[in-house]
């Protein structure tokens, strides 16, 4: 197993601990879970690669919906002893807001990809939406927060025998974390700390597409579908500073970018290995092991892509590079990513019922200005509950009950302005002004 030293080895020189050393910092985790479970279910690295060539050559890849739509929720795990680490709502829809871009070729950094990649570069077109139901039906933020039982769930076994034990309690309600939504229906993201002795040991990690029927009883066990990010590296908007090798890093809510491509089935370019291994997508040029910085004058590998022997893609999100050098995947790696939505996570995006509905709700509120009551109508869809807020975004009224229209008692309210938030039993959501006399 190779470690890969990326921000310099003086994070880590010198430290030891119970007379083993403190493994270097690794960026990612991904490829370390297929070789943990490798270790303990041999056979599990070659059947990931079997579900790889499935979706990789799924018939349905080319005549998929012109866009998917993923319903996502995330967990905030932290401990309450270290409130930085329960980071705000406005975080969370700020890195939502940069997964969509990056998804859907909108991100304005796209103009820094050099024009060799033209040839390959290409928009996955998968929007990504906090839920607006939770598994039992009702509203929901699509944000947890949960207080964990420790300050960190790091631990060195991950480093010294691929042991991803004590990071996956993250993931459970009984271990200190929390237990995921529906994994066939909603991608879970937890966001928490996962520092070792006190130092960031790792930005995050992904469980690779594995609905495997064959996968040996008990393998699983531990393990969970979803991806992991460390919370100073979530959003671009993040007040606490990710200190690796002695600096602050920039952190532009790539991370997530990144791990959520392993998630859908994503390797890294370079194939985690030299110029012999790819990462079985046909367009991603190859290189000799990951590149990091942002150097544009590497051509490490000689490959042949539609013709030409392309430089190393330090702006792929599957490299790791410097999160403000990355900004585009290829058409090859959109491809993979819309095989496993056809395939091994169909369920994500075909009749889920966690999916948001995306029909223009029509509301009618009357009267408007009101003193007493107010009248809530939906002429196309069933309300599920409604919600009113103020202008400071406080939440004063809250109700649930299933009709097409109901009436609201605001006698209480002081004369002023407020929002209505009516949700449907589809998932919808439409908001409305009032104002009360
Ligand atoms: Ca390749
Ligand atoms: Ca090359």
């Amino acid at each position: 197993m190779k470690k890969y030293l990326l921000f310099g080895i003086s994070l880590i020189t010198g430290i030891s601990f119970a007379q083993q050393e403190v493994p270097t910092f690794e960026r990612c985790l991904s490829h370390k879970l297929i070789e943990a479970q490798e270790l303990k279910t041999p056979g599990f690295a070659a059947h990931v690669d079997e579900q790889f060539e499935i979706a990789k050559n799924s018939p349905l890849t080319k005549s998929g919906p012109s866009e998917y739509t993923i319903p996502v929720v995330v967990h905030v795990v932290y401990d309450p002893e270290t409130p930085e680490q329960n980071i705000h709502d406005s975080i969370v829809l700020n890195q939502i807001e940069i997964l969509n871009n990056d998804y859907n070729r909108r991100n304005a950094d796209t103009v820094n990809m050099r024009s060799d990649f033209d040839i390959i570069a290409g928009s996955p077109k998968i929007k990504f939406r906090l839920a607006t139901i939770d598994p039992n039906g009702n509203p929901t933020t699509g944000i947890t927060r949960t207080e964990a039982d420790k300050y960190s769930f790091g631990d060195l076994s991950v480093f010294t025998n691929g042991d991803f034990g004590p990071l996956e309690e993250i993931k459970s309600t009984q271990n200190g974390g929390i237990d995921p939504w529906d994994q066939s229906r909603y991608m879970n993201i937890w966001v928490g700390n996962m520092e070792i002795l006190g130092l960031t040991a790792l930005l995050g990690y992904a469980t690779p597409p594995a609905n495997l029927p064959n996968w040996p009883g008990g393998t699983t066990a531990g393990m969970s579908d979803g991806v992991v990010i460390q919370y100073q590296a979530f959003g671009s908007n993040n007040p606490n500073p990710l200190l690796l090798g002695g600096g602050a890093h920039t952190v532009l809510g790539r991370t997530l970018t990144h791990e959520v491509g392993h998630y859908l089935g994503l390797r890294h370019i370079w194939g985690d290995g030299d110029c012999t291994n790819q990462d079985g997508i046909d367009d991603t040029p190859n290189a000799i092991e990951q590149s990091t910085g942002c150097d544009t004058t590497a051509n490490t590998c000689i490959d042949n892509i539609q013709g030409f022997d392309l430089p190393d893609m330090l702006e792929n999100y599957m490299d790791y590079t410097n999160e403000d050098c990355q900004n585009s995947f290829t058409e090859g790696q959109v491809d993979l990513m819309h095989g496993v939505l056809e395939n091994q996570r169909y369920d994500l995006v075909y009749n889920n019922p966690a999916s948001v509905s995306t029909e223009e709700l029509v509301a009618t509120i009357y009267p408007n200005p009101t003193r007493n009551v107010l009248n809530i109508q939906l002429d196309n869809g069933v309300i599920n509950a409604v919600e009113v807020y103020n202008a400071y975004g406080q939440k004063l009224i809250s109700s649930e009950e299933s009709n097409s229209a109901i009436q609201l008692d605001v006698s209480e309210l002081k004369q002023g302005v407020y929002f209505v938030r009516i949700f449907t039993n589809t998932g919808s959501v439409a908001v409305e002004r009032f104002v009360k006399e």
